[in-house]
């Protein structure tokens, strides 16, 4: 059956795959899936044939044969449960693998989805600059504890996982506030994932996107 997923028509991150389709497409590459994708604009993504799809008018949506999802955490585990390659056979080591992804998106995600609101969306608020450096220090805090439970491991837990993946995701969308760097560990885990195969597929698929919409 056809995996039909959704992407910004016109990213506003210029390629960089910071957006959540990302995350999607990496992990059908880490699984072998073939997929569509489906561009939408700012526009169509608030029209009824998409809210039907998406209650929140968002992309990622996940769409094979009569299923649909949105959410990326929901359809990244639906992958990785359905196909092998994200999830270990073991039930203990796959629960743990799911707590990794969870910790990812309700732990580590917030602060640095915060940053963002604060810098842009926020930026020329009175507070803003007050404000910044609180979130920083949020982010910090939860990077400094993920440094130290990685240590000097590849990965969170064992083999790559969509733990892994999903923890990377969320962190690369630090890549240009400088607060990686202050982890090297951490740096150099985001640096490992991203020369994975499937990874450089998944960039090199939604960069087209881009560059298409860019010279086109
Ligand atoms: N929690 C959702 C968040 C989805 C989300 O925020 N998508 C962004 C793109 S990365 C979006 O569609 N933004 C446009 C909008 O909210 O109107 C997920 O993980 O899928």
């Amino acid at each position: 059956m056809t995996i039909t997923i959704t992407a910004f028509e016109a990213s506003p991150d210029r390629g960089r795959g910071l957006a959540r389709d990302m995350r999607v497409r990496w992990a059908l590459e880490e699984t072998g899936q073939p997929y569509d994708v489906r561009l939408l604009s700012f526009a169509e993504m608030k029209e009824p044939a998409h809210l039907a799809l998406h209650p929140f008018g968002q992309i990622p949506t996940y769409e094979e044969g009569d299923l649909a999802l949105f959410e990326s955490g929901a359809i990244i585990f639906h992958i990785a449960d359905r196909h092998a390659g994200l999830l270990p056979d073991e039930p203990n080591a796959r629960a743990r693998a799911v707590t990794w992804m969870f910790a990812a998106i309700n732990t580590v995600e917030p602060p640095i989805l915060d940053l963002f609101t604060a810098k842009i969306v926020e930026g020329d608020q009175p507070w803003a600059a007050q404000r910044v450096p609180l979130v920083q220090d949020r982010i910090r805090a939860r990077l400094a504890d993920l440094s130290a439970y990685l240590g000097d491991a590849d990965w969170l837990d064992g083999a790559f996982s969509a733990g892994d993946l999903m923890m990377v995701e969320v962190l690369r969308r630090l890549s240009t506030s400088g607060l990686l760097a202050e982890y090297p560990n951490l740096a150099a885990y985001v640096a490992r994932a991203e020369a994975r195969p499937a990874y450089q597929r998944a960039f090199a698929d939604q960069l087209a996107v881009f560059m298409a919409a860019s010279t086109g």
